[in-house]
Parts: structure tokens; C-alpha cells; sequence
């Protein structure tokens, strides 16, 4: 990554902007922000947008997040096992590399869930939510294409599984902070609830996962108060969950138990919940039907 004069002074004027915002987001405390959208963007935003447009900007803005804890699993270290995330924001554009215990840009990976990267960016206030694929050049690079970024702080996750190195077959989930210019407005956080609608569905949610404890989330979806049985694979799963931790943004993906089969998907589906810490988490849980992908956000509250 080449820095430019210019790409110096949007650095220290990001920085300025981001210490504009911290004091912003102190002052405004907790004070209801009402109508404004939380959570799940609509649903085609951000998901598998084809094409990419290069910004004029660079690699500007470049944020290093805390490394968070070693060997922890919560998505909040940007190095993991050897490998590491580097990434920079230009616009709504997130371009970023991994690089292995080699100390090269990694270019192998194993694809899970049929995609050999899960990008998710969400700002610090859990809302903002977007799920995407990013497109990867052939020196490793990949570049993200997200929808319009609200201004504020964010935090940019890469799941995916290394394909060479020491690491070769384990999961991870590294993330780094960036931040989006301008006056941020907090969104607070919805109170927990057992259901979330979306696009005329409702999803409701049971089961009481513990702090660190493996457990079981059943969701169930409905439409006019019926049960909707028409699913489409999405990822090959029925739905795609994935939680993150108010407070300090941990990410946790909660893994389908209920098998694709012929025919549509629901209402019922079962998932493997071990969500690390306790607290609120905003879940959310992305379905297909008819050919659109429908995004549903709910609070959960996890006991220790
Ligand atoms: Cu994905």
C-alpha cells in the first residue's frame, strides 16, 4: 500500500473526525434516537453485489482495531494463529488482504458455506448490518463492496477458512475498526425480544443459551400467522445466523443443525448456539424465498 501525501492528510483528518465523533457519541449518552432504522439492511443491500468501482480515495482511512485477546474466538483479534487482517475503507468500498504465518498475502482458501470469504460490517452500535462476498484479485487482495456506510465507527469481520499454512482447515473470524467520516447519530439498541420482522415475516426465536455454553436456538418463520415452508437453500442452509455482542462487538455464527433437503425449508429451524459472553446480542437471520434474501434482526439476552 503506497502512501501518498494525500492518503497522510485523510488519515489525520479521519482520525480528527473520529475523535469528533467519540466526544458526539459521549454527548449524546443514551438518548432515544426513534425512527430510526436498526439493524437489517434492506435486503438486497450490500449481499453479492455484482461489479466493484474503484474509489478515487486509495487505501485512506485506514483503522487498526484492538488485537483483542490471544486465542480468543469472538472475531475481535485482527491476527490470529499467524495470520493477519490488514484493510482499509475508501468510500463504501473495504479493501483488504490476509496474510499467513508465511508472512505472505494469502491467496489459497477452502470455501465454506460455498464462499471462500464472509465479510460482515456492522457500526459500533449494532446497527448497519451487512453480510456480503467479497471479490478477490490474484495477488490476494480482496475488495468489499458495501452499501452506504452510516458515519460512525465500524467493525469489519473476514470468516474464512485457510487453504495453505499452518492454519489450513480451521475457521477464523478477524476483524479491524474503520471509520466512516461525519457526525454519527446512535441508534439504541432494541430491547430483547423473541421475535423480529422483516419484508411481512416474522421470526421468533426460542431456547435460552448460557454464557460460553453450547446450546440450541430454534427459529421459526411465519407470514400472516402462518408457518412459511417455502425456503430456499441460501448458503446451503435454509437461514444464515450470526450475532454480535452489544458492548464490544463480538461475532459469533451460529451453524445451521437443520439438514437441506428436497423441497422447501420451515418453518421450524434448528440451530447450535455457544455464544461466548453474556449480555445482549442482535441476531441476525438472513432466508431466501421466491429468489430474495430477507434479512429478520432481534435482540437476544444471553445469562452468564
Ligand atoms: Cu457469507
Amino acid at each position: 500500500m503506497t502512501r501518498t501525501t494525500t492518503t497522510t492528510r485523510r488519515t489525520l483528518l479521519t482520525a480528527a473526525a473520529a475523535a469528533a465523533l467519540a466526544l458526539t457519541l459521549a454527548a449524546c449518552g443514551s438518548d432515544a434516537m426513534s425512527g430510526m432504522d436498526h439493524g437489517a439492511a434492506p435486503s438486497a443491500a450490500g449481499h453479492d453485489m455484482p461489479g466493484m468501482s474503484h474509489g478515487p480515495d486509495g487505501m485512506a482511512g485506514m483503522s487498526h482495531g484492538p488485537a483483542g485477546m490471544a486465542g480468543s474466538s469472538d472475531g475481535l483479534a485482527a491476527e490470529q494463529g499467524g495470520y493477519r487482517l490488514d484493510g482499509a475503507l475508501a468510500g463504501a468500498e473495504y479493501r483488504f488482504t490476509v496474510t499467513g504465518p508465511d508472512g505472505k498475502v494469502l491467496t489459497s482458501y477452502q470455501p465454506e458455506q460455498t464462499k471462500e470469504m464472509h465479510f460482515y460490517a456492522i457500526r459500533s452500535d449494532l446497527s448497519g448490518f451487512q453480510h456480503l462476498h467479497p471479490v478477490r484479485s490474484a495477488d490476494g487482495t480482496w475488495t468489499a463492496s458495501l452499501a452506504a456506510l452510516q458515519p460512525g465507527e465500524w467493525r469489519m469481520y473476514a470468516s474464512f477458512v485457510p487453504g495453505a499454512g499452518s492454519g489450513r482447515g480451521t475457521g477464523l473470524v478477524l476483524s479491524r475498526t474503520a471509520t466512516v467520516p461525519g457526525q454519527a447519530t446512535p441508534v439504541p439498541l432494541p430491547a430483547a425480544a423473541t421475535t423480529g420482522t422483516v419484508d411481512g415475516y416474522t421470526v421468533t426465536v426460542a431456547g435460552a443459551p448460557k454464557a460460553g455454553a453450547a446450546g440450541e436456538l430454534t427459529v421459526t418463520v411465519s407470514k400472516d400467522g402462518q408457518p412459511v415452508t417455502d425456503l430456499e437453500p441460501y448458503l446451503e442452509t435454509y437461514a444464515h445466523l450470526t450475532a454480535f455482542h452489544a458492548g464490544d462487538q463480538a461475532f459469533a455464527h451460529l451453524h445451521p443443525e437443520t439438514p437441506v433437503t428436497t423441497g422447501g425449508g420451515g418453518p421450524t429451524l434448528s440451530f447450535h448456539a455457544e455464544l461466548p459472553k453474556a449480555g445482549d446480542w442482535r441476531l441476525f437471520l438472513q432466508f431466501q424465498t421466491g429468489g430474495a434474501l430477507h434479512t429478520a434482526a432481534l435482540t437476544l439476552n444471553v445469562a452468564a
